[in-house]
């Protein structure tokens, strides 16, 4: 069962970046006067959000984050949401007006209350991937590394230190049941907890920031991990970005 779905997943992720390759090569060979494909596009909403650029090479977190995971997680899996949360979007032209041409999605996920009723759970799920995989990408890196400044100090105040943080969002990321994310969120009263959330909500969405996030879906991990979202967790702790995270913090601290 396992092996069947293990050969799936990689069947799927093969497709998956054939037609990502194949996509980025018509894209820029299409001759101008090629009418069929361009017209195909203009039924595809394209904004007015956009997939942010990967802030690393895809095999930057190798061994611990592969390649082909990195590939699919943010080529098809981010895209996905992306695309989505236009289409929702569309569907409501003086919702999708007021955005404006840059909008910012946590704008509207601290507000979904204000966000059309016929939408509002698309903007909550498709916009929630889109956020929480923004900035994902963002708080991993090679470099690695360790907390810094008021976030050292804030993480031993608040959990007793880096290892204890780090043995209890493990925890809390293994009582994660199906699709969610482990966070370490900082409340109105700056305060630093670790909180999990079911599918793509965000604290944000509670009036909290999202210091950090570590998305718990299997296709986060399932190709080099299979079941064991344990020894991935364990492992993502050697990408964390810390010098961004620290930073983060200082920040969230002052707002
Ligand atoms: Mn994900």
């Amino acid at each position: 069962m396992l092996t069947t779905r293990r050969q799936a997943l990689k069947t799927i992720t093969a497709a998956a970046l054939a037609s990502t390759a194949l996509g980025r090569f018509s894209a820029s060979a299409q001759p101008a006067t090629e009418t069929p494909t361009t017209t195909a596009r203009s039924t595809v909403p394209i904004g007015p959000f956009t997939l942010p650029t990967l802030p690393y090479a895809y095999d930057a977190l190798e061994p611990h984050i592969d390649a082909e995971t990195m590939h699919l997680h943010h080529d098809k899996h981010h895209a996905g949401y992306v695309t989505k949360l236009n289409e929702a979007v569309a569907k409501d032209k003086p919702f999708e007006l007021s955005l404006g041409s840059k909008p910012d999605v946590d704008v509207q996920l601290r507000a979904l209350a204000a966000v059309p009723d016929s939408i509002r759970l698309a903007v909550r799920n498709q916009g929630g991937g889109h956020s929480n995989h923004s900035l994902f990408w963002q708080t991993l890196s090679k470099k690695g590394g360790k907390p810094v400044g008021e976030l050292a100090t804030g993480l031993d105040k608040a959990f007793g230190g880096l290892e204890a943080f780090k043995a209890e969002a493990a925890k809390a990321g293994a009582g994660v049941f199906g699709s969610g994310w482990v966070w370490l969120t900082l409340d109105a009263a700056k305060k630093l907890a670790i909180e999990t959330s079911p599918n793509q909500d965000t604290p944000i969405s509670e009036g909290k920031v999202a210091l950090f996030g570590i998305d718990v879906w299997e296709h986060a991990y399932y190709l080099k991990y299979h079941n064991l979202r344990a020894d991935y967790i364990t492992a993502l702790w050697n990408v964390v970005n810390w010098d961004f995270l620290s930073d983060r913090y200082a920040k969230a601290l002052k707002g």
